[in-house]
């Protein structure tokens, strides 16, 4: 038995919710996937908590601002992930964990693996640094499954421009720098299949549901469980 299903098992005696993430590049369709995740959770008689990051708590939604106004670049991508740690501990210390306390089943549009893959690898800082960081701010705390939405950069790029806000701090990078960051996830995924699943985003709305939904379930096990309840 793995230490992820060692913890399983422990959060299942206790009652505790499962921490579930959603990652990927710019417009991979992550937070309309969370949304629906949550209703087919709930569905399932399940209490759901929706959360983001940067951002998830009052704390946390400051440092979102500072970030993805372009603010902080200046100081280089060590300060930002510096920033995305300090917004993530406040964000698990007054949201995710308590929910998971109550019992509630988290679903959060990005987490670690980002600061990991964007400014990790796109954004070449230091790996011990990136992971003595994430020991700091995440510690044992680490999702319990990490759904990572796969598609061109390309097209993830033009889903994003689609909604008219404008591009952020890190959609104004080149499409390089998007490429980097769709090979940097495919490689977490391969690297932590017990955590990970890649899931094919390029498809339509309905069948990347239907593909998180059958991953969910057969992860925890859910269908089956519930039906028997
Ligand atoms: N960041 C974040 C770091 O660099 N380090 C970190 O540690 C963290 C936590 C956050 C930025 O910060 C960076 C990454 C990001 O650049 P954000 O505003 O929170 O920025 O935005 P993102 O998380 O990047 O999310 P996006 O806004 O890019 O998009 P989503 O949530 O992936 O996609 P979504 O659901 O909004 O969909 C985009 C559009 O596509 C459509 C939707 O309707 C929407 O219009 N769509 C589809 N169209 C066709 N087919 C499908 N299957 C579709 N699914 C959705």
């Amino acid at each position: 038995m793995g230490p992820l299903r060692d913890r399983a098992a422990v959060n299942e005696a206790a009652g505790r919710g499962r921490f579930i993430t959603l990652e990927g590049g710019e417009g991979a369709g992550k937070s309309t996937q969370a949304k629906r995740l949550a209703r087919h959770l709930e569905s399932r008689g399940l209490s759901v908590v929706v959360t983001r990051e940067p951002g998830g708590s009052p704390g946390a939604e400051i440092i979102r601002h500072v970030i993805l106004s372009g603010a902080a670049e200046p100081f280089g991508p060590d300060a930002e992930a510096m920033l995305f740690a300090a917004a993530r501990r406040d964000h698990l210390r007054t949201t995710i964990l308590p929910a998971l306390s109550r019992g509630d089943w988290v679903i959060c549009d990005r987490f670690a693996d980002s600061t990991r893959v964007y400014q990790g690898v796109a954004g070449k800082v230091d790996q011990a640094f990136i992971l003595a960081l994430e020991r700091i701010t995440v510690g044992e705390d680490r999702p319990d499954l990490t759904l990572i939405l796969d598609l061109p950069a390309k097209v993830g790029l033009a889903r994003a421009a689609g909604r008219g806000e404008g591009a952020d701090r890190f959609e104004k990078e080149a499409l390089a720098y998007h490429n980097k960051l769709r090979q940097g996830f495919k490689a977490l995924a391969k690297s932590e299949p017990e955590r990970c699943r890649l899931i094919d985003a390029a498809v339509d709305e309905e069948a990347v549901a239907t593909a998180i939904r059958d991953t969910v379930d057969t992860h925890f096990g859910l269908g089956a469980r519930l039906v028997a309840s």
